[in-house]
């Protein structure tokens, strides 16, 4: 695997890891959560795990459980959103195409001895454009357990992002993301990648929270899973991060207003009907997109 595209988050900053999404794809990053937080997570998605059914197609894994609103069933995965280095990678490869990104998906993937290897993909081929083309999407997969060829470690296609759509990678281009438990993978959503087979007699254990450009339609209802009551329960930049705030000029609106004076006192201001800074930032830096749209190329839809 690359060393060009490791890194340590204590010795690191998001604009080398976005430079390094840009390159390869994908960069892994060690130490994104301690050890504290890493026993919270676990006791949180094991209580939610239990008792959860598993997948009902090859891509969603017969044995593989999954969780989605993973913001209120484990809460530690908040401060996990609002990670410096997730961001600030973000920043680097969404902001060039967005004002403003935003969570798209929040789930886990909890791989149970025996899964099967899960058919190699791209993320957010149901946004219809053609590769290579802008990123859209920035997706992440940490490892609450150790990753490890043996149990399951995502499988990545290293330089994939910039391929043409037709082009299949051949045995020996598909590397395995191993990394250590609170280490994770950061990648473009146009990497090829999918998870492994688990071997082992153990669970594999990943959590995705995946970004999205903020003028799309975010995978998960954020509003139906986080409506105002429960949105309040977050921190405020994570509020605005799952959408109560403008994705981009005008773009959710309520009564054509800011979204988040839904979450703020009643009886007070009403929030502005728009953002200066963000209607600026849209003009000066976002690129228009130029590129062609396409159905999704056969074999990657779920129920495949
Ligand atoms: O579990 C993994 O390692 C990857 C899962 C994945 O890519 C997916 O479910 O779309």
């Amino acid at each position: 695997m690359s060393v060009a595209a490791r890194f340590d988050a204590r010795s690191t900053d998001g604009g080398e890891v976005g430079s390094a999404i840009e390159r390869h794809g994908y960069a892994i990053v060690e130490n994104m959560i301690d050890a504290d937080e890493l026993a919270s997570l676990s006791g949180e998605l094991d209580h939610e795990l239990a008792g959860q059914a598993t997948g009902e197609s090859n891509f969603l894994g017969a044995r593989t459980q999954r969780l989605n609103n993973l913001f209120m069933r484990a809460p530690t995965t908040r401060g996990m959103a609002l990670h410096p280095v997730l961001l600030g990678a973000a920043d680097h490869i969404l902001l060039p195409w967005c004002a403003r990104y935003q969570i798209t998906y929040t789930g886990t993937m909890h791989l149970l001895p025996g899964e099967t290897a899960q058919a190699l993909h791209r993320d957010a081929f149901f946004y219809p454009f053609r590769n290579p083309g802008p990123i859209t999407q920035q997706g992440s997969l940490w490892a609450v357990t150790e990753f490890t060829r043996e149990n399951g470690a995502t499988r990545i296609v290293p330089g994939s992002h910039q391929w043409d759509e037709e082009r299949r990678p051949r045995a020996d281009e598909i590397e395995v993301a191993e990394m250590a438990a609170g280490s994770a993978i950061i990648y473009a959503h146009s990497l090829i990648h999918g998870g492994g087979a688990n071997a082992t007699a153990q669970p594999r254990t990943a959590v995705a929270i995946n970004l999205a450009l903020g003028w799309l339609r975010q995978q998960e209802n954020q509003f139906l899973t986080l409506p105002p009551d429960k949105a309040r329960e977050l921190p405020d930049q994570l509020q605005r991060l799952v959408g109560y705030d403008f994705g981009a000029p005008f773009m959710g609106a309520v009564n054509g207003r800011n979204p988040h004076h839904l979450l703020e006192e009643p009886g007070g201001p009403p929030g502005p009907r728009n953002d200066p800074e963000l209607d600026r930032a849209y003009r000066e830096r976002v690129h228009w997109l130029k590129c062609e749209v396409v159905p999704p190329p056969p074999g990657v839809l779920p129920t495949d």
